[in-house]
C-alpha cells in the first residue's frame, strides 16, 4: 500500500531519528508552527506526530516530506538521485487502478453531518487570519475539454462547518479550469485529499503540460497503479483509496469571500484578498484519521515543491538551449542556469522564454558551464566579471507573477521580471585569460613537503 501510514511507519524502521511522537497537549494556535520553527533553526526538520492537539481529536502529523532524506526515501534511491529518479520516473506514465472499497471511506458524512469543526484548528502565524488552514490540501480536478485529472496543493481558509476559501493563482492549471467552468456558468467539481504518500504529493507538485493526467504521474513515481476509488457524491472523479481524509464538493462558479492574510512560502502574508469559495457536500475519512498538515513557510513547503520546480525548469530551460547543464533555485522566484552557450544571444533567449512561462519565475540568472549554480558567491562573481548591465540586463514589465511577492503592486500578480545574463561574451576582441598554471606543475607538488614548523 502506497500510503500515509506505511510511510510513516518506514521512516520510524529506516530513518529512526526523523520521528517525533509528540504526546504533551500542544496549542494549534501557532504551537505546532513555533515547534517546527524551533527545530529548524537547530539544524532538525523531523517528521512530528502531535497526538494531542487542544480542540480536536486528530493526531496531526506534519513536515511529512520536510527533508530530501524522507522524499528519497519515498523514491528508493540516494539524496543525490532525487531530482532525476523524479524526473525518469514521472515520464513513465502508469495508470491508477479503480478498486471497490477504500479506507478513505470508512466513514462517510453527507450534507448536514458534514463539519470542518472536527479538525484541528490550525493557525502558525501572528499576522493571519483567524480563521484556521488547510495546508496538505490536494485539490483534484477534471479539465472538462480534456477530461485529465489536474492535482494541486492549494490552501484553504476554513469559513464555516461546510465552506472554505480557496486560493488558486492565475497562471497554475486549476485556475484555468476553473475558468472553464466559470465561463459556462457552471461550479467546478473537485476533490480534496488531505493525508497521503508523499509519492502522491510529489505527483501533485508535478508541473508540465496542462493536457497530462497527473494521476498516470503519480503511478509513475510509484512504478504500479495507484488505488483509487470514486467519490461518493461524484462518480466521475476518483480519490485514493488509502487517502486519510477527503472533502468531496464544488468550486462555485460566482462566490467570493475574504481570504487571508497568510503567511506564505515568501517568508511573507500579502493581505487579505477576495477567493472563490469552496462548498463541501461530503466528507470521507478512516475510522480514526490522521490530519496531515504543512507549516506555511517553512522547510517543508519548499523542499516538498523542489523535485516539481526543477522538473519543470530542466526540460524547459534544455528545450530552449541545447547546451543546458544545471540549475539552482536559491531563493524564492530567483532560477540560476548554467549553459554552454553556442551563441552570444542565447542567454536571452532563454531567460525571456523561463519568465513567461512559469509565474514562479521573476528573476532568471544565466551562468557559464564553469560556474556552479548553487554557489552563490561564484554566481554573484559572475555577475560582476561577465555582465554589462546596459545589454545583459533584461528587464520585463507587466507579466504573470504572483500576488504572494511582496513587491507585487496588485492583487493581480501582475509584476516586473528580470533576467539577467552573466555569460562571458564570445564576440570579446579583449584578450581576456583566467588565470593559470601548468597543469603537470601543480600535479608534482606535494603539499606533505611544505609542513609548518610547530
Ligand atoms: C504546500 C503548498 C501549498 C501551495 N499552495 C498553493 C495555493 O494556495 N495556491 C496555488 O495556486 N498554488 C499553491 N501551491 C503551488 C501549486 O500546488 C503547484 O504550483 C502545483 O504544481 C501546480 O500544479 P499545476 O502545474 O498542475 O498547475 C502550493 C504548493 C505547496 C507545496
Ligand atoms: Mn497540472
Amino acid at each position: 500500500m502506497t500510503d500515509l501510514r506505511t510511510f510513516i511507519e518506514l521512516v520510524r524502521t529506516k530513518r529512526k531519528a526523523d520521528v517525533v511522537d509528540v504526546e504533551r497537549p500542544v496549542s494549534p494556535k501557532y504551537e505546532t508552527a513555533a515547534i517546527v520553527t524551533k527545530l529548524e533553526e537547530r539544524g532538525r526538520s523531523p517528521m512530528l506526530l502531535f497526538r494531542n492537539v487542544e480542540g480536536s481529536e486528530q493526531t496531526v502529523v506534519t513536515n511529512v516530506c520536510g527533508s530530501m532524506g524522507r522524499l528519497a526515501l519515498a523514491l528508493g534511491c540516494s539524496v543525490g538521485e532525487v531530482a532525476s529518479t523524479f524526473s525518469s520516473r514521472a515520464q513513465v506514465p502508469v495508470a491508477p487502478r479503480v478498486v471497490e472499497a477504500g479506507a478513505c471511506q470508512q466513514v462517510v458524512r453527507r450534507g448536514a453531518d458534514v463539519d470542518l469543526g472536527i479538525l484541528p484548528p490550525l493557525v502558525y502565524h501572528l499576522d493571519d487570519a483567524e480563521q484556521p488552514y488547510l495546508t496538505a490540501s490536494i485539490v483534484l480536478a477534471r479539465d472538462p475539454q480534456t477530461g485529465k485529472t489536474n492535482l494541486s496543493y492549494h490552501r484553504m481558509m476554513v469559513a464555516g462547518r461546510d465552506r472554505t476559501g480557496i486560493l488558486m493563482e492565475r497562471g497554475k492549471h486549476l485556475h484555468g479550469i476553473f475558468e472553464k467552468y466559470a465561463a459556462r456558468g457552471e461550479d467546478m467539481p473537485v476533490a480534496v485529499i488531505i493525508g497521503v504518500h508523499p509519492l502522491v504529493s510529489l505527483g501533485a507538485l508535478y508541473s508540465g503540460a496542462a493536457d497530462v493526467e497527473e494521476y498516470d504521474v503519480i503511478g509513475g513515481l510509484m512504478q504500479q497503479p495507484l488505488d483509487v476509488v470514486p467519490c461518493v457524491t461524484n462518480p466521475d472523479l476518483y480519490v485514493p483509496a488509502g487517502a486519510e481524509l477527503v472533502l468531496e464538493g464544488v468550486v462555485t462558479h460566482d462566490a467570493r469571500m475574504h481570504e487571508g492574510p497568510f503567511g506564505e512560502f515568501t517568508g511573507y502574508g500579502t493581505g487579505s484578498t477576495q477567493t472563490p469559495v469552496f462548498e463541501v457536500a461530503a466528507m470521507t475519512h478512516r475510522d480514526e484519521f490522521l490530519f496531515q498538515d504543512i507549516i506555511s513557510g517553512q522547510m517543508e513547503h519548499l523542499v516538498l515543491s523542489m523535485p516539481g520546480i526543477e522538473h519543470r525548469t530542466r526540460t524547459m530551460a534544455a528545450s530552449i538551449a541545447p547546451g543546458f547543464v544545471n540549475l539552482a533555485l536559491p531563493a524564492p522566484l530567483t532560477t540560476v542556469i548554467a549553459i554552454d552557450k553556442a551563441d552570444d544571444d542565447e542567454p536571452r533567449r532563454l531567460i525571456e522564454a523561463m519568465l513567461r512561462a512559469d509565474i514562479y519565475a521573476k528573476h532568471v540568472i544565466v551562468v557559464d558551464a564553469d560556474v556552479e549554480p548553487g554557489d552563490l558567491r561564484a554566481v554573484m562573481a559572475a555577475m560582476a566579471l561577465q555582465t554589462q548591465a546596459d545589454r545583459q540586463v533584461h528587464v520585463f514589465a507587466d507579466e504573470q507573477g504572483t500576488p504572494l511577492d511582496p513587491s507585487c503592486p496588485g492583487e493581480d500578480g501582475r509584476s516586473a521580471k528580470m533576467g539577467i545574463d552573466a555569460t562571458r561574451s564570445l564576440s570579446s576582441t579583449r584578450s581576456v585569460t583566467r588565470n593559470r598554471l601548468p597543469q603537470d606543475l601543480l600535479d608534482s607538488i606535494d603539499v606533505k613537503e611544505f609542513k609548518a614548523k610547530r
